[in-house]
């Protein structure tokens, strides 16, 4: 009688004894040199009142694979993981039902680690930290005072981004085509006061330092675009009858001789100064309207340019040419000096602007350094040759701009300069459900930290959690919160009353883990020391320019602080893809293909799902889930079990006839585990072995104990259970890896050479051991060779075994 397979008794046994025996409690263990320890990170979930899909533990899958897998090849391993607590729908549910989110918040947790839990992931819950809970939210504060202290945080009064559904301000990374990333409401501008945090500081860090990093191409190419850094120089125009000097930041100064116009953003603040008493009801009108839209508005090529007239001219420094003043929402006042010269024959802007005012379009650079005499009908904005530009026709543009760039900066005109495009970051939020921002505001003494000895600062328990929609948090009703003392002269003072955002405690969570109970620092030195930095970074690749860039941004300001020791948190960053739905769209709620992996461990059992999730293809692709796969699969397990339990065991060597294959699958799984990406090909791979070895009668222990050990990172409950039947005391989460022999994974197969004449026509890959005869059949009818023998006669074919064919023809 054959033994069932029960994989809910099985599964349940081994996660019990996980759980008693702490099987993947994690210490600093000196005796492991530094190349031998191993961080496997996450990206944390946030507790939504949802649960978990099918796609979401795709990443926790496969870092749970590597981490065993590394333990088993000797490293130690830190893989931890906990919860990104604060946000936003814990505090709309808070609104709908009074619960309060604290509450919500927790119950959601609870439901989530049970989740996880039953995925059978090798996780240190001792580490487990929720970024809510104020011993960790002491710290975020405590970091924000050290940002606050090094004038990295600071309080202004601006424009920013406004959701109206979300009742806040939003940062610039949070905003996706002009709505909002959390709930595509369309984001509107107002002026509201605001905390940012000085992230421009480290835009030249953050970009230069991606060249080290091991992250996908195209999130280094998304941070790289965000930080936009662009290289130019600053020009100096003068106006006309005020005097007034006018920069303009330019990428192209080897255009200067075309610059036919000069456009100031709306904004500009010295537009009401030369403005002419004509134009200044028409200016003020046009300022008045651009202040509604958003900069991606006002950027977009495709919209229709609008723009008035100043009545002002401005003197070209290198041609001493009047050229009108116009404003335009085209140009920002956020970026460069607010100020263009504008070129309509090199810039595509510039060109449908000067069409549609009917301003002069002179071309400077051409192709070849000839004249353009036909009309342009788009901007030429490729590098060239100038032409119209005095002195410097004829030069290239690279060596044009130089030269002109030492002549301005000769002739105090100009100088070379660096813009980027990133923007320091928005940090508050009109919000509840957020850490406090740990300041106090005093008439006498400014703006003034708490103390360190007074954080956490906590949450005071409001009534009503409901935005007031004012631009002001639901903590500002709180009045004997929001009235304390100074901390500094003992007087008056009102605190902070915004929040921080979300993405505040997912900027050091992974830093915490190392010491998550440590009461007197936010961190040990020895402890970042043993772990950091992260080795193995798993998780969306949406959060390409918010978390990955933010947390980056905080890590490199610790560093400089002195308190992290190295200056990049995340050496290798790999994305897993979307799983979509059965049919092939998104999975969501709404459209009602949603998987819950309850079901599916109900009826396969935990290890058949982790095993079909990285069996559906690569890691990093998307692909549509597939219930007749899940089956699959779980014949496959099946036919291990069966593997174990109905064949007779022997201590002989492992028969000939499946030795090699063993030794290519051991060396197939460790590659492709190493990979973070084909774990689809290891299972394969592992299915041919196991359908080889039931051609035979019996089983050598040998090439079991392998297969138990390959399979326990993919399905550790079967991996346990197959290893305590092999008569092993301890966890095999701790055995060691299988070693493969090199010499019997190498091919069977050689490359045999076929000649025509004496001349080699053809290499191609056969069998070690054809038999000469099956050689020529092979020789003759491969297409390269048959080229050579087309109405040729054959007079002789010798073929030397594993080695070569040599066909004569007349
Ligand atoms: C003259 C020129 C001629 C330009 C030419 C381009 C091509 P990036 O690469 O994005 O840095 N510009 C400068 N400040 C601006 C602002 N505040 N709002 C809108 N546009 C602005 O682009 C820099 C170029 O964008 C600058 O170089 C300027 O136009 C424009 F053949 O100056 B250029
Ligand atoms: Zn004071």
């Amino acid at each position: 009688m054959s033994e069932k397979y029960d994989f809910t008794a099985i599964e349940k046994k081994w996660q019990n004894y996980w759980k008693e025996n702490k099987t993947f409690k994690s210490y600093e263990d000196k005796n492991f040199s530094k190349d031998k320890r191993f961080y496997c990170l996450d990206m944390f979930p946030y507790p939504s009142g949802s649960g978990l899909h099918v796609g979401h533990p795709l990443g926790y899958i496969a870092t749970d694979i590597i981490s065993r897998y590394k333990r088993m090849k000797g490293y130690n391993v830190l893989h931890p993981m906990g919860f990104d607590s604060f946000g936003l729908p814990a505090e709309n549910y808070a609104i709908k039902t009074g619960t309060h989110p604290r509450i919500s918040t927790e119950n959601n947790i609870k439901r989530f680690i049970e989740q996880i839990n039953s995925l059978g992931f090798s996780y240190d819950w001792d580490r487990c930290i929720s970024t809510h809970s104020a011993d960790y939210y002491k710290w975020t504060q405590w970091i924000f005072v050290k940002m606050f202290k090094a004038g990295l945080a600071y309080e202004a009064n601006v424009p920013i981004n406004w959701c109206d559904s979300c009742q806040t301000g939003i940062a610039n990374e949070e905003v996706t085509d002009g709505k909002c990333e959390r709930c595509g409401s369309k984001v509107s501008r107002r002026d509201l006061r605001q905390w940012l945090l000085r992230i421009t500081a480290y835009a030249e860090r953050l970009l230069e330092d991606l060249d080290k990093l091991d992250w996908p191409e195209s999130i280094k190419a998304l941070q790289r675009n965000w930080i936009g850094k662009s290289t130019g120089a600053d020009v100096d125009f003068i106006e006309k009858n005020t005097g007034e000097k006018i920069r303009v930041y330019t990428t192209r100064p080897d255009t200067l001789f075309g610059a036919t116009y000069m456009v100031l953003a709306p904004e500009h603040p010295l537009v009401e100064k030369i403005v002419t008493k004509e134009q200044s009801k028409t200016v003020f009108d046009y300022i008045k309207s651009a202040r509604e839209k958003s900069d991606l508005e006002r950027t977009d090529l495709n919209k229709d340019k609008t723009g008035v007239f100043t009545g002002a001219f401005a003197v070209n420094p290198v041609n001493n040419k009047e050229i009108p003043i116009w404003i335009s929402d085209y140009v920002l006042i956020s970026y460069g000096t607010g100020a263009i010269m504008a070129v309509p024959a090199h810039d595509q802007r510039d060109f449908e602007f000067a069409s549609k005012f009917d301003l002069p379009i002179i071309p400077v650079v051409s192709k070849n350094g000839k004249n353009v005499d036909e009309k342009l009908d788009e901007a030429y904005e490729d590098d060239g040759i100038a032409i119209n530009s005095g002195e410097f026709d004829g030069l290239k543009t690279t060596e044009f701009k130089k030269a002109i760039t030492e002549w301005l900066e000769k002739n105090a005109l100009g100088k070379a300069a660096v813009n980027y495009k990133l923007r320091d970051w928005v940090f508050s939020r009109q919000r509840f459900w957020g850490e406090p921002i740990p300041v106090v505001h005093c008439e006498k003494c400014g703006v003034v930290a708490v103390p360190e000895e007074e954080l956490p600062l906590k949450l005071p328990e409001v009534e009503s959690y409901k935005p007031t929609g004012t631009g002001e948090s639901p903590l500002a009703s709180v009045t004997d919160w929001v009235n304390t003392i100074c901390p500094e002269c003992g007087g008056k003072g009102k605190r902070e009353t915004n929040t921080m955002p979300q993405w505040a405690g997912s900027c050091w969570y992974f830093i915490r883990y190392l010491d998550p109970d440590n009461d007197k620092e936010f961190v040990s030195r020895d402890k970042i020391e043993y772990w950091m930095p992260v080795d193995l970074y798993i998780g969306g690749a949406e959060h390409a320019v918010l978390h990955l860039l933010y947390a980056r941004f905080w890590y490199k300001f610790l560093y400089y602080q002195g308190l992290v020791l190295n200056d990049e948190p995340f050496l290798k960053l790999r994305n897993q893809g979307m799983i979509l739905g059965e049919n092939g769209e998104k999975m969501s709620k709404s459209r009602g293909n949603v998987i819950n992996p309850d079901d599916i461990i109900e009826e396969y059992g935990t290890d058949c799902l982790r095993l079909y999730e990285m069996f559906m293809g690569p890691l990093d692709v998307m692909k549509p889930w597939n219930t007749s796969g899940v089956k699959g699969v779980m014949k496959f397990l099946e036919r291990v079990w069966r593997l174990f339990t109905e064949f007779p065991v022997t201590d002989n060597p492992t028969d000939k006839s499946v030795l090699s294959l063993l030794h290519k699958t051991i060396k197939k799984v460790s590659e492709d585990i190493e990979s973070v990406n084909n774990f689809n090909t290891a299972i394969s791979q592992m299915m041919i072995l196991v359908n080889e070895m039931f051609k035979l009668e019996s089983q050598s222990r040998e090439s079991l104990s392998a297969i138990a050990r390959l399979i326990s990172p993919f399905a550790p409950h079967l991996g346990e259970e197959l290893w305590e039947r092999l008569g092993n005391k301890s966890s095999i989460a701790y055995a060691d890896w299988p070693d493969y022999d090199p010499s019997l994974t190498v091919d069977d197969t050689y490359v045999m050479v076929v000649q025509v004449n004496g001349k080699v026509r053809a290499n191609i890959e056969i069998e070690r051991g054809t038999s000469p005869d099956k050689m020529k059949d092979v020789a003759r009818n491969d297409k390269a060779v048959q080229k050579w023998l087309d109405g040729k006669t054959v007079l002789k074919e010798i073929a030397v075994p594993d080695k070569l064919v040599n066909i004569v023809i007349k």
